[in-house]
């Protein structure tokens, strides 16, 4: 059952379209785009304010809170904030949906170090040479939208420019930290508000916070209507249906509700 909760101002103004092409560009060039001020400043606060209530962890460690669409609409509604939804709509397609939407509370020893695409979609056989060009691959976008500043010691996400097209894991051999065709890892410093997202393909992680601040996001990850949802504990899972009468038609589809469609 969903929370009577305040639902926060959110972005309301659809980007223009040469500045949703040039995000689109970035994106598929770079794997990864920084949107400054992506979440209204009173957002920040509300959600901020909504972390501090929810419990350490919700079986899924210290690091993810899971499912937060359970926790009350406000969580939806942020789903359909601008410039990102048109921005995803733009490259994931009209019927995209989220896989999952999480919150990161990452402190000094639970952060995700390790290098790592999420998954991946399109694999380079071990006998594929890196010189052998594969298609730049964006099938879902993980968006960390900040609650906090993160500055370096507060340990950013850091991506790994253009290695969304590397269509395989990191390896020994591609340098610690890695590197694709020449280019080491960025680290993504922003401020509250500003909305960080890449590729799941592309190689990141999260970095050392050596703070005893806890670097916070909302996490939804959009994808294309084909890649299935991973709402823990994945199998069995069941959205429940009072969530979906309180949400518009648009805001059911987000959460996984489709039409019709090939497979029945
Ligand atoms: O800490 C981060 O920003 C990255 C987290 C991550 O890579 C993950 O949860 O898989």
């Amino acid at each position: 059952m969903a929370f009577v909760v305040d639902i926060p101002p959110l972005g309301t103004a659809r980007p223009s379209d040469a500045q949703l092409a040039a995000w689109e560009a970035q994106l598929w060039e770079e794997g990864y785009l920084v949107l400054p001020g992506a979440l209204p400043a009173p957002a920040v606060q509300h959600f901020a304010e909504r972390f501090k209530h929810m419990p350490r962890e919700m079986g899924y460690g210290t690091n993810s809170l899971v499912r937060l669409f359970e926790w009350g609409p406000d969580f939806v509604h942020l789903l359909e904030n601008e410039p990102v939804i048109t921005l995803m709509e733009r490259i994931l397609g009209k019927n995209l949906h989220i896989i999952a939407l999480q919150g990161h509370r990452m402190f000094k020893g639970n952060e995700v170090l390790r290098w790592h695409s999420d998954e991946v979609y399109l694999e380079r056989r071990a006998d594929v040479p890196d010189s052998i060009e594969y298609p730049p691959i964006i099938n879902v976008i993980n968006c960390h939208y900040y609650l906090t500043d993160v500055p370096e010691e507060l340990g950013p996400t850091q991506v790994v420019p253009g290695s969304h097209r590397a269509c395989r894991q990191p390896r020994p051999e591609d340098g610690d930290p890695p590197h694709w065709r020449g280019k080491g890892p960025v680290s993504l410093t922003v401020k509250a508000g500003d909305c960080v997202m890449y590729s799941n393909q592309a190689w990141h992680r999260g970095s050392p916070n050596t703070t005893d601040q806890t670097r916070l996001a909302v996490v939804p990850a959009y994808a294309r209507r084909f890649v299935a949802q991973r709402f823990w504990p994945f199998l069995n899972y069941h959205l429940s249906r009072d969530i979906l009468d309180a949400c518009t038609p648009r805001q059911r589809e987000l959460l996984g509700e489709h039409g019709r469609g090939a497979y029945g």
